[in-house]
């Protein structure tokens, strides 16, 4: 069987998406597309030669009876309303992060899934799919370098635009790290605190850049994030756990090295696209295949979209009040577990 899917927000990822289900992975075809600018989506259709038909909203997209999976690409505030549409009329949802831009939505988002009775949804968190988590968590797991005390992360894009704002490097950005770091040393962040160091030149007015964040988590690991949006030289992912015994490092994405007139080195990305994009494929196939195999997407949760949210507006008030700031979540439902 093919899922048919139906894209809502056809900009840059909901391009990229589009391209990698119709011309890399197998067992998904686009069938409807719909943007709010309905210009962007019927250039699709024809960039890419769908056969798909152009809605004019999410409403009449997801009532389509051929749409059998939407696909959430729009931007964040829009995600909630398409996610709890997706919902009511029982289809599959794979949305791009943020889930919703409260944890309230979230929460929303989780007890209709819930009502419903079986998993919906998945949530973009592609990077519990990148071989270096993976490899990293594997190491963590099988416990080869000792229990694990502090980490230390990088998240570095060379620019952003004038619509990037100080509480964006959490809810845009440091989000994927939210959702990654918890997840590779299967702990619960329990306090964060945000430092704002000596302001980048490079950075528009209303933007603080760089920012650090650091968090506690509830064993007492420490983890030192830097998210610094406006570093010019490249897109730079770093994170290295230090444990007991010895630390680990997640492997910098690798490319030929050229020695040439006296020097060495090698070109680093630019943009998020390709740092990565296997992960991005990862989880749409697996997105797909668990589907057809068990009736339900096995990636990211709608749960742990709301524990993102959760940590994220957390993140958020302490960049306001300069003061660690308590990290609460609801508990974990048994439907999640
Ligand atoms: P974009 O601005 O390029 O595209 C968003 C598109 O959605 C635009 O074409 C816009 O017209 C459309 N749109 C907005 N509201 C809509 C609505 N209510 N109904 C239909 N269409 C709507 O943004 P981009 O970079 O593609 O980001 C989209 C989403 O993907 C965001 O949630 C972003 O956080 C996420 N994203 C995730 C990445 C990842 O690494 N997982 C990377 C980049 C983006
Ligand atoms: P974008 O601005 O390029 O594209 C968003 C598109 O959505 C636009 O075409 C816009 O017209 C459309 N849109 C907005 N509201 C809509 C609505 N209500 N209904 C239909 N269409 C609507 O943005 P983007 O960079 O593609 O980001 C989109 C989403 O993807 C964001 O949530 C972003 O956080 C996420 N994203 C994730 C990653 C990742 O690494 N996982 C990378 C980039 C973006
Ligand atoms: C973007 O929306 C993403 O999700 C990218 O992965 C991230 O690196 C970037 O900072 C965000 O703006």
């Amino acid at each position: 069987m093919t899922v048919r899917f139906g894209v809502i927000g056809t900009g840059a990822i909901g391009r990229e998406h589009i391209n990698r289900i119709t011309n890399t992975l197998s067992g998904g075809r686009i069938v409807a597309v719909t943007d709010v600018n309905q210009k962007a989506a019927r250039e699709v259709v024809e960039t890419f030669g769908l056969d798909a038909v152009v809605y004019p909203d999410d409403t009449s997209l997801i009532a389509d009876t051929n749409v059998d999976a939407v696909l959430v690409t729009s931007w964040g505030p829009a995600h909630e309303g398409s996610v709890l549409k997706a919902i009511d009329a029982g289809k599959y949802v794979f949305c791009e992060k943020p889930l919703a831009t409260t944890e309230e939505g979230c929460m929303r988002i989780v007890e209709a899934e819930m009502k419903h009775g079986k998993r919906l949804v998945q949530v973009g968190f592609m990077r519990r799919y990148d071989s270096g988590y993976v490899q990293l968590k594997d190491a963590l797991d099988r416990n080869e370098a000792g229990e694990p005390l502090m980490i230390y992360c990088a998240h570095r894009n060379p620019d952003v635009d004038e619509k990037y704002t100080t509480d964006m490097a959490i809810t845009d950005t440091l989000v994927h790290e939210i959702d990654v770091l918890h997840w590779l040393v299967n702990d619960d962040y329990q306090s964060v605190q945000v430092i704002f160091p000596k302001r980048t030149k490079r950075a528009l007015d209303h933007l603080r850049d760089p920012q650090v964040i650091i968090f506690e988590t509830k064993t007492g690991m420490h983890i030192s994030v830097e998210v610094f949006v406006n570093c010019k030289f490249g897109y730079d992912i770093q994170c290295e756990v230090v444990c007991e015994e010895g630390t680990l490092k997640l492997p910098d994405v690798s490319g030929v090295v050229m020695k040439k007139e006296g020097r060495q080195g090698s070109t680093l990305l630019m943009d998020w696209k390709r740092r990565f994009i296997d992960a991005y494929d990862k989880e749409l196939q697996d997105f797909m295949d668990s589907i057809q195999a068990s009736g339900e997407p096995q990636g990211p949760t709608a749960w742990d979209g709301y524990i993102a949210a959760t940590t994220a507006d957390a993140c958020v008030r302490a960049q306001q009040s300069g003061q660690r700031e308590t990290i609460a979540s609801a508990d974990k439902p048994d439907f999640y577990a």
